[in-house]
């Protein structure tokens, strides 16, 4: 049981998957791991602002799944695996605060797809994105065929993931698959700054702003822009909202709460 570490700095939670040797490769033990730490953050959701995900070491954020574990896998067992992976990136999505991915290496199959799952990603200049499941006769299984697209749009996505080409930090992020490049030694510094920047604003217009979003687009636009009128709506009864706008009528910073 030392494959996640979690480690708080300030408010920020960062949970960095820990093998390094097999270039952070999710094995069925590392998910197990991913996702008890995951609950565990959920359950503390009065602490809870922002959550980084990060790998060890200089070289991978995280490679992919575990190809010698998933080899020896049959049909059964690789739906079953699959499974574990796509409830572990829900429990990600499902996270009441942002979720960043701060991609220090290759982030290639299931590594993408981890990315993919956060709200936000930031890469250092090293960091190479890629499906290149097709490369071992396979198909991304953890979401890859389905985020990617809604993120990239669906041709560029199935070119990725049907030439299995890697892409460079630079090209993420014209992609869109990242939002901004850092030198490898600041990427965590930068981070953090962000993060903490996001745990300074009010925490329920935070989270009210990401589960609005992911609801919405779930949903017609009419139907959307409803569930946004209520969310917005809900904020003025909130001791945040009248102490963020007093504030601001008073000229001075805002002390939130989090009610
Ligand atoms: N699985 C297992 N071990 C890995 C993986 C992986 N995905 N990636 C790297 N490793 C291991 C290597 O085997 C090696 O171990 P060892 O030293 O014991 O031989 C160690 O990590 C270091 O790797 P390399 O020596 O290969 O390092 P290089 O710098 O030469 O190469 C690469 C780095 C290019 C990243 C290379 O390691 C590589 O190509 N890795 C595989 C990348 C890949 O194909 N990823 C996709 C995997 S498939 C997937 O993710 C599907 C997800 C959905 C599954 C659904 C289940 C049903």
């Amino acid at each position: 049981m030392d494959l996640v570490h979690v480690t708080w700095e300030g408010p920020v939670a960062w949970v960095e998957i820990h093998r390094p040797q097999a270039l952070n490769a999710l094995n069925a033990a590392v998910l197990n791991e991913l996702e008890l730490e995951l609950a565990n953050l959920a359950a503390d959701p009065e602490a809870l602002r922002v959550v980084v995900i990060t790998g060890a070491g200089e070289k991978a954020f995280v490679a992919g799944a575990d190809i010698r574990e998933m080899a020896a896998l049959g049909p059964a067992q690789a739906a079953a695996f699959s499974a574990q992976g796509h409830r572990v990136l829900a429990a990600i999505e499902a996270l009441p605060v942002p979720v960043i991915a701060a991609v220090n290496g290759f982030a290639l199959g299931g590594g993408c797809e981890l990315a993919l799952a956060c709200d936000l990603v930031y890469a250092s200049e090293n960091a190479k994105f890629g499906q290149p499941e097709v490369k071992l006769g396979l198909i991304p299984g953890f979401g890859g065929t389905q985020r990617l697209a809604r993120r990239i749009g669906p041709m560029r996505a199935l070119e990725l993931v049907v030439t299995a080409r890697t892409v460079g930090a630079a090209e993420a992020k014209a992609l869109g698959l990242c939002l901004e490049v850092f030198p490898k030694a600041e990427l965590h510094t930068q981070v953090q700054t962000i993060a903490e920047g996001i745990a300074q604003m009010g925490p329920v217009a935070v989270r009210s702003a990401k589960a609005t979003q992911a609801r919405g687009l779930e949903a017609p636009l009419a139907t959307a822009n409803a569930l946004e009128r209520d969310a917005f709506a809900l904020l003025f009864a909130t001791a945040d909202g009248k102490e963020g706008m007093t504030a601001f009528v008073e000229k001075r910073d805002a002390v939130f709460v989090g009610r």
